[in-house]
């Protein structure tokens, strides 16, 4: 089977703020209290789209859910009109008004696990909706997100959209930011690889539980995935998700030494199975240079020509050694021979580069279609979001003007503007 990749974007929403509600995310808590710049920032994870086109790839996008999520506050007493119970929720329980004010949705690797359908049970691409349990702020989307990847992925006989697993520590599911798929190509069998945590104790949490690995795995039917248990000390150093420390696509594993407790051991199950795999490992590139430049959340592409792409954070150019070592990787003898640079700063100062972005989800012409074409980009499509951001979202919020009832007027009119813009 023939199948390629599609890259689907979040699209940065208009109340893009530093609330600083990750604790574990380094970047997230260090921005607390800074300017955002919401414009800025949906052109710059537009201008990252684009470049993908620019190579040739097909390019998707997810719009983000209206925020702040007044909907969210009626379960936990707070009544009256959408302004009354935010204005309460405001005065009455700031963290969690600021929880459903957050636009974390624009990370999308966290929308959901995508099983490719050479490896499931039925044949269709499977996508389960993470239920993001580990961040109060980040728990909201799940149920949006799963009507969402429903409208998008409209065809049931390519696509089966899963709900949320039942939300609770013990099953915390944060998506694709902690699986993998190794495989010769993107349409062939491949091998899917859940890195997970463990309640080790430390300070900074373990957000992906293996049960909620396992509940996915058998959700779509795989047979014989493969676990493999975070390293404490790169969770410890601010790894708070697989993909800040290793990157996978078709036959290349491009990873930090110290990602996985036990990485010979995942490398020679690897190999066990890919038999044309290639392990990349950094050389001299500590874990703190690696959660400062997220190098490793790069996204990994394969080019229509068949060599890779590496589409890196500008973050990793400005860092010498991680740079250097960028080099040697496109110079050696493996599958990735360019190197993209990107700017999605405003995101990154939340801790999200470019692979956290971004929902990938390989398919075969036939599935392809079964996609709802409004959200596959073209030259006017882009455009036409590029227009809307620039007329409709706000140019700076400070974590006080969250809020002001007049930005939420804001983001209600930049919603329904979207919405236009996608012609729903
Ligand atoms: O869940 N940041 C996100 C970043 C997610 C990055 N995704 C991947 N690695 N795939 C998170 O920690 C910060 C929001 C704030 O602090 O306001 C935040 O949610």
């Amino acid at each position: 089977m023939t199948a390629v990749e599609i890259n689907f974007d979040g699209l940065v929403g208009p109340t893009h703020n530093y609330a600083g509600l990750s604790v574990g995310n380094v970047a997230s808590q260090a921005n607390f209290g800074e300017t955002a710049y919401p414009r800025a920032a949906a052109l710059q994870g537009l201008a990252k789209m684009r470049a993908v086109m620019d190579l040739g790839l097909t390019q998707g996008f997810l719009p983000p859910p209206m925020r702040p999520a007044a909907g969210a506050l009626r379960p936990f007493g707070f009544g009256g009109s959408n302004n009354e119970v935010l204005a309460r929720a405001a005065s009455e329980d700031l963290a969690l008004f600021r929880a459903v004010c957050s636009a974390s949705s624009m990370w999308r690797a966290n929308a959901a696990t995508v099983l490719a359908a050479p490896d499931t049970a039925d044949g269709r691409v499977h996508l389960v909706t993470a239920n993001l349990a580990g961040m109060l702020h980040r728990s909201f989307e799940g149920p949006e997100t799963h009507d969402l990847l429903r409208r998008v992925f409209r065809d049931e006989t390519r696509f089966a959209v899963h709900g949320p697993l039942p939300s609770a520590r013990h099953f915390g599911d944060e998506g694709a930011a902690n699986h993998m798929r190794l495989a010769h190509r993107h349409g062939a069998a491949g091998t899917n690889v859940f890195a997970h945590g463990e309640l080790r104790g430390g300070a900074f949490p373990e957000r992906q539980s293996r049960r909620a690995s396992e509940a996915v795995a058998r959700l779509a039917g795989l047979t014989d995935p493969l676990y493999a248990l975070q390293n404490a000390k790169a969770v410890q150093a601010g790894a708070f998700h697989n993909d800040v420390v290793a990157v996978a696509n078709e036959n290349v594993l491009l990873t930090h030494p110290e990602a996985f407790e036990d990485a010979q051991g995942l490398y020679a199950a690897l190999h066990g199975r890919l038999p044309n795999l290639h392990v990349v490992e950094t050389q001299g590139v500590s874990l703190a240079d690696a959660i400062a430049s997220y190098l490793f959340n790069s996204q990994l592409v394969t080019l229509p020509d068949g060599a890779m792409a590496l589409i890196l954070p500008v973050e990793a150019r400005e860092n010498a050694r991680v740079w250097a070592e960028v080099e040697r990787i496109v110079a050696a003898n493996n599958p990735i021979s360019q190197a993209v640079v990107v700017d999605v700063r405003e995101s990154m100062r939340n801790g999200g580069g470019p692979a956290c972005l971004r929902l990938r989800v390989p398919v075969d012409d036939a599935a392809k279609a079964g996609i709802d074409p409004r959200f596959i980009l073209d030259e006017a499509r882009w455009d036409r979001l590029t227009r809307t951001v620039e007329a409709h979202w706000p140019e700076a919020i400070a974590p006080g003007d969250l809020t002001d009832p007049a930005l939420w007027d804001q983001a209600r009119a930049a919603h329904a503007a979207l919405e236009q813009a996608i012609g729903a």
